[in-house]
Order: structure tokens, then C-alpha cells, then sequence
């Protein structure tokens, strides 16, 4: 195996022997192999659709899920991975198919010609992986091209479960994936293909956000429960809201309570599922502390997405893990999609949930959010007043992900020591770095606004260009925000390359830069973006805030 997707590739280099995730060998080299097949998917969808005939629905659900499947941590499950393998060979066989009705004339490469009889996938594995490209600029900016992808997937994922779609992302993903393909693009074809993937990952965000937004209402500040309450309990993790609301739906008057965990937090600041009074709050933290936090849940957990952390040998809560989408893990019970028209069957976990002891309480007290863009705006005379009078010094967005690394001690000590006059904008699972700190407010104005899940860092984007608007200045990097976001996996990359897109300029990226970006192209994004790391916290604050 090679993988170097995410923030925690081993040495800052790459996984080889087994993934730090927990991503076993042959698992990563069957998604190797499942990528293979989804290129050559996309590469005949892709012809076909420039020919004029529309390519049915099932193949962009599946090219996304494909995607999706493939995500740090979100699937563990080689089984389900090399069913999405078989499942895509019969798509880009029928697709050849049509393509040779139409006379559409087909490249001669691999990923079209291979037969791809399931004996053959664990050797066929070890010979598509991103070692195959030579070049490790060309190989840096495809795969930077590809992480976006995956991000972007994940998103168009949760809107098209919420029932919206955008072909147009459909094809432009396919394009993309397909022109990845491509022997004769230069650097520069490359780099403009990868801001391109930014302009969708806007379009993708812009589109789930309307998705969540329209099905449950406009998120809204709201204090969230920390603690527990005496009742048996599920609680749910990722990124669906889709599952959220069938789940709240499904459980109401069973006497069994909902919880959010990790990025599901957010969904407690939406109108919709605040009706519901067995939801009571949120339990826990990041997706990297679940190995303690499931222990003393007691009940049911449901994975919709990613995070997923492998459980040691013998963690009591090994058999009441759920997963769901495009989420696997091997030996854990995994509820079915919805069938068109049908609410997923949560009956399972819930009965499951009815057999358990109430969770244990690990934290007291409530945290503050629900400050995506509406409720930004509606606050916007006060926040520019604040601007005006310098009451507000700076805006630092500090979205992202939260990791396992010790270095990401940095986030916490940063946010601690910033000066009393900034306010930090998150989206994502890094603010669980800082969010129970105390950091006060500057006149009501909370010193943390949390718009919500990574993909909700569109708000903050929103709020940077209304705020511009509202200042009348001519470009984005000219108002008093500064990012130092942290990444860990592809969703943040499509959020980067999104703002990256939007023009903004001089984002700082830790803990590490990504292990995909060769020294050259590192170089490109330097120089034409300011893009850099972190360094310590004195001198950061010295060169983002007080310079
Ligand atoms: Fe965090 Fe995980 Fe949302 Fe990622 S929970 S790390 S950026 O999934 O997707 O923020
Ligand atoms: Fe390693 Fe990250 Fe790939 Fe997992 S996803 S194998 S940790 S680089």
C-alpha cells in the first residue's frame, strides 16, 4: 500500500505498512483499485454526456459514493469496497456498451480495457495506486485534484440524500476524475484543473447549504447540553442530516434519548430538530477521543460518515457500533440505504439502545453556536459596529478538523492566547480544540462562533463577502480576517481549495502541510497563494494578529 491522503500519513511522507487511521494493507490497495474502476466510469460518462446523451442518475450516485467510501476513516470494510468494485465494473461495461451504439470512439487504457474478474482484483490492486505516476508534481496536483474530489462527493452526498441535486456537479466530477487520466496535461493544466475543483467545491458547499437550510431552517445561536440525562441512548456521528432527522423522528416516544457526537454537533442548532425533546444535547469531542467516549456512552452508536477510529481488542463497545452511507466496518451491523421513497429502518439500533444502561456523565454544562451565515447577518450591524470602533481587531477563522497529534496542542494554546479584541469563526471538528474554553464574549458578541460542520465553512465564506460588501472593499484579503485553519482529511482539502477559489489569500495550514504537495507545487502555493504552516504560537500571534 501507498497512501498519503490525509494529515496523519506516517512520517509526513505516507502510509506504507499499515495506515496510522487503522486502514489495513489490502483494504487500502482494494480502494486503489475501486478508484481505478471509478476513472474508467467517469471517463466513458464523461464521453458519452460531451456526445449528447444524458447519463442516468445511478451512475453519479455512484461515482460519488465510490468517492466517499474512500475518505480517511470512513470505511474499513474491504468487503463492501470490493462490492463497489464489482457493482462498478458492470457500470463502465454497460456504459462501453452504449458508447459503441453511439459510435463514440474509446481511449485504449487500462482502466478501460481491463476485464476485471474478481480472481484477479488483489494482484490487478497492487499496480494502481498513486505510485503509478512517476512525476510527483504531475502526481501532486492530480491527487490534490482527486482529495478535493472526495470532499466535494461527501457533500454533494448529504444534498442529494436531502433531495438535491446539481448534474452539473455530477459531470463536472466525472470530468474531472477522467481528465486525471490524461498523459499531456502540463503543471499549469493541472493547477488550473485543481482551482477549478475549488470553484465546485463552492457550488457543492453553496448546494447543501441550501439543502440543510431549506429542509430544517436556518441555524440559530443556541446552548447545547454537555450533559446526560438518565435515559437509554443513541448517539449518532457524521455529517448526515438526513439520517438526524428519521432518527429524531424514529425515536420519538420510544423512551430512548438522542445525542450528537463529534460533527454532528451542529444539527442541535437547527430549528427543525430542537422540537424534539429527547435530543437532548451533545456528548463528547472529536472523532479521535471516541475509543474513551464510546465506553462510557452505554448505548448505541450510529456512524452516517467518516470519523472512524478502529476499537483495541477488547472494547466493550465493539457490538453496538452501527454504520450507514457510505461508511463500513467489518464485523459491525450496517443499516441499508433508504429505498426511494422509504425512511431508512433505524428499528435495529433503537431496540438495540432499549437493552443498555443510560450514558455516563463526562462533562457538565452547555456550549455556545449555531453562527452560520443568517445568523451572522442577522447580528451584522453589531459586528461591524465592533469593527468600526476596533472593539473587534480581527476575525480568525480557525476551521478545520481536530487530529491525534500532540502538536494540535497549538490550536488550544493559540486560541487561549490570542488578544481579548479577536474573535475565532469555526466550522468543523477543530473548535472542539477550543469551544470549552472560556473565552468570553466582546459586547454579547461570542469570542467563538461556531457556523457548524466543515462543509458550513461556506458560511464563513458568505460572512467574509458580506462583510466586504458592508466595508466596500474592492478585494477579500483587504478585510481584518486572518485563517489559520487545520486539516486533517479530504473534506478540509476541497474546503481549502474552495477558499483558495474565492481568492483568499495567505492561509496558514496546520499542523503539517499535506505529505500530497511535492516540494514544487508547495512552492506554487507559496508564491501564488501565501500559503504557509505554523510555527509557534508567540510568533504567529505576533505575525497573523499584532503585525
Ligand atoms: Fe472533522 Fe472528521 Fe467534518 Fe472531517 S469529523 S475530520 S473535516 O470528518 O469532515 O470536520
Ligand atoms: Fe495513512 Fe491517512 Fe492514508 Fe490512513 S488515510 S492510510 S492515515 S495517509
Amino acid at each position: 500500500m501507498f497512501c498519503f491522503q490525509c494529515q496523519e500519513a506516517a512520517k509526513g511522507t505516507g502510509c506504507t505498512i499499515k495506515g496510522v487511521c487503522g486502514k489495513d494493507d489490502e483494504t487500502a490497495n482494494r480502494m486503489d483499485l475501486l478508484l481505478f474502476v471509478t476513472k474508467g466510469v467517469s471517463v466513458v460518462a464523461t464521453l458519452l454526456r460531451n456526445a449528447g446523451v444524458e447519463i442516468p442518475s445511478h451512475i453519479d450516485h455512484f461515482v460519488v459514493d465510490a468517492l466517499f467510501s474512500t475518505i480517511t476513516n470512513a470505511n474499513f470494510d474491504i468487503e463492501s469496497i470490493t462490492k463497489r468494485i464489482v457493482e462498478g465494473i458492470t457500470l463502465r461495461d454497460r456504459l462501453k456498451e452504449e458508447a459503441r451504439k453511439q459510435a463514440i470512439e474509446l481511449p485504449v487504457i487500462d482502466e478501460l480495457v481491463w476485464i476485471g474478474d474478481e480472481s484477479s482484483f488483489e494482484g490487478k490492486a497492487l499496480t494502481v495506486g498513486v505510485l503509478r505516476e512517476a512525476n510527483p508534481d504531475i502526481r501532486s496536483l492530480k491527487e490534490l485534484t482527486i482529495y478535493g474530489l472526495k470532499g466535494m462527493a461527501a457533500y454533494v452526498e448529504h444534498a442529494g440524500n436531502l433531495g438535491f441535486e446539481d448534474k452539473d456537479l455530477h459531470r463536472f466530477i466525472q470530468y474531472a476524475l477522467a481528465e486525471t487520466l490524461r498523459k499531456d496535461l502540463s503543471a499549469e493544466q493541472l493547477t488550473a484543473l485543481v482551482l477549478e475543483t475549488g470553484s465546485y467545491g463552492v457550488k457543492a458547499m453553496a448546494l447543501l447549504d441550501k439543502a440543510n437550510t431549506s429542509s430544517y431552517g436556518n441555524p440559530e445561536i443556541t446552548q447545547v447540553n454537555i450533559g446526560v440525562r438518565n435515559n437509554p441512548a443513541i448517539l449518532i456521528s457524521g455529517h448526515d442530516l438526513k439520517d438526524m432527522e428519521e432518527l429524531l423522528a424514529q425515536t420519538e416516544g420510544t423512551g430512548v434519548d438522542v445525542y450528537t457526537h463529534s460533527e454532528m454537533l451542529p444539527a442541535n442548532y437547527y430549528p427543525a430538530f430542537k422540537k424534539y425533546k429527547h435530543f437532548v444535547g451533545n456528548y463528547g469531542n472529536a472523532w479521535w477521543q471516541q475509543r474513551e467516549e464510546f465506553e462510557s456512552f452505554n448505548g448505541p452508536i450510529l456512524f452516517t460518515t467518516n470519523c472512524i477510529v478502529p476499537p483495541l481488542e477488547g472494547a466493550s463497545y465493539k457490538d453496538r457500533v452501527y454504520t450507514t452511507n457510505s461508511t463500513g466496518f467489518p464485523g459491525w451491523k450496517h443499516i441499508p440505504s433508504r429505498e426511494d421513497g422509504k425512511t431508512k429502518d433505524f428499528s435495529e439500533i433503537i431496540a438495540h439502545a432499549k437493552r443498555c444502561a443510560a450514558p455516563k456523565e463526562i462533562e457538565h454544562g452547555q456550549i455556545t453556536g449555531g453562527f452560520a451565515h443568517n445568523q451572522v447577518m442577522a447580528l451584522a450591524d453589531k459586528v461591524i459596529d465592533a469593527v468600526k470602533s476596533g472593539a473587534i481587531r480581527k476575525f480568525v477563522v480557525m476551521a478545520g478538523c481536530d487530529g491525534r497529534m500532540k502538536s494540535r496542542n497549538y490550536y488550544t494554546e493559540f486560541a487561549s492566547e490570542l488578544p481579548s479584541d479577536c474573535v475565532i469563526l469555526t466550522a468543523g471538528c477543530a473548535k472542539y480544540r477550543y469551544n470549552k474554553l472560556p473565552l468570553g464574549d466582546i459586547g454579547g458578541i461570542p469570542r467563538v462562533l461556531d457556523a457548524g460542520q466543515c462543509n458550513d465553512s461556506y458560511s464563513l465564506a458568505v460572512i467574509a463577502m458580506k462583510l466586504q460588501e458592508a466595508f466596500g472593499l474592492e478585494d477579500i484579503n483587504q478585510l481584518p480576517i486572518v485563517y489559520n485553519i487545520a486539516w486533517y482529511e479530504q473534506k478540509a482539502v476541497i474546503v481549502l481549495l474552495a477558499l483558495l477559489s474565492l481568492g483568499v489569500k495567505n492561509i496558514h495550514l496546520g499542523p503539517t502541510l499535506p505529505a500530497f504537495l511535492s516540494p514544487n507545487v508547495a512552492k506554487v502555493l507559496v508564491e501564488n497563494f501565501g500559503i504557509g504552516t505554523i510555527s509557534t504560537v508567540d510568533e504567529d500571534i505576533e505575525k497573523l494578529i499584532l503585525a
